[in-house]
């Protein structure tokens, strides 16, 4: 029979979960940093992006919510890049994410533990994520089967980056990209604040995720590959003398030094329309 279908009622579709394998996945990217990037070109080529960087999938409900968090300071030249890449990839992995720069204000030595807990607790403010993930501005995935989203166990992400062979550096590496659920954020006592200057801080944190009963969860080595953008020594970054002792010493450090001892001052939040703004003063090593 041909009877036309009369509906005046207005539905609303229910959307379901968004699936486990995203359909529109490409595989390996061809990732570069010699064409000229703008924001005003990275705006156009995200419409959907809505302000402060949000995206939520518009067919399917995805199982968590995921605070992208990436420690920062001058490097807006690299920004570009990472929101050229990250918001398509993001799109196609049915990621409910949003994207969040913790800048770190003034001269003084960076400290990119600190700010990845002040990220941790500011996103809270703005809504319920469930998911932190926590990125070096510099670093591209090659393989957008690399799902930024969170796992049973804490995850690290950039296993095979360009510049160590595209392959792990060492066993317990567990720096670059990786993320925790609140949970195991929670488990861990957050991250250090006390690791002023270059390294250390990411084996910290993989020792505070071994000492608590946790196991690093890793995609295959042919996924997990990345592209970090050359880049000369940031200043007022130098290596940090103390991290060979500090290292040794996270099973009593992590106890007190963490989430729980966290002090900062938020001092400008603006959302632009790739990602969401947040400038803090974090004082100085002692
Ligand atoms: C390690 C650094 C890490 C860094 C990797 C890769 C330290 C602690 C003393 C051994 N750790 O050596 O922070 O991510 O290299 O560059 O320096």
């Amino acid at each position: 029979s041909t009877k036309p279908e009369t509906n005046y009622t207005p539905t609303i579709k229910p959307v379901p979960p968004c699936p486990e394998v995203p359909p529109g996945l490409v595989g390996r990217l061809l990732i570069e940093f010699s064409s000229a990037m703008t924001l005003e070109r990275v705006q156009k080529e995200n419409p959907d992006v809505t302000n402060g960087g949000k995206y939520t999938p518009p067919d399917c409900k995805a199982k968590q919510k995921v605070a992208i968090i990436i420690p920062y300071r001058h490097r807006d030249h690299h920004l570009k890049y990472w929101l050229h890449y990250l918001h398509p990839i993001l799109r196609r992995q049915k990621i409910d994410y949003g994207i969040f720069i913790i800048n770190q204000y003034g001269e003084d030595t960076f400290n990119r533990a600190k700010l990845l807990n002040i990220g941790y607790t500011e996103v809270l403010k703005d809504a319920e994520y469930d998911c932190f993930i926590f990125s070096d501005v510099d670093l591209i995935p090659m393989d957008d089967r690399n799902l930024y989203h969170c796992y049973d166990q804490p995850r690290h992400f950039a296993i095979a980056m360009d510049k160590f062979g595209f392959r792990l550096p060492y066993a317990g590496y567990f720096g670059g990209v990786s993320g925790l659920t609140k949970v195991q954020f929670l488990k861990i006592n957050g991250f250090p604040n006390e690791y002023w200057g270059w390294g250390g801080e990411d084996d910290d944190i993989y020792n505070r995720i071994t000492l608590n009963g946790m196991k690093v969860s890793r995609p295959d080595v042919r996924i997990g590959r990345y592209r970090m953008i050359k880049h000369e020594r940031d200043k007022h970054n130098e290596p940090n003398p103390q991290r060979f002792n500090k290292i040794q010493n996270t099973k009593a450090s992590m106890k007190r030094d963490g989430i729980n001892s966290l002090q900062y001052r938020v001092l400008e939040v603006t959302k632009y329309p790739l990602f969401t703004n947040i400038t803090v003063e974090i004082g100085k090593p002692p």
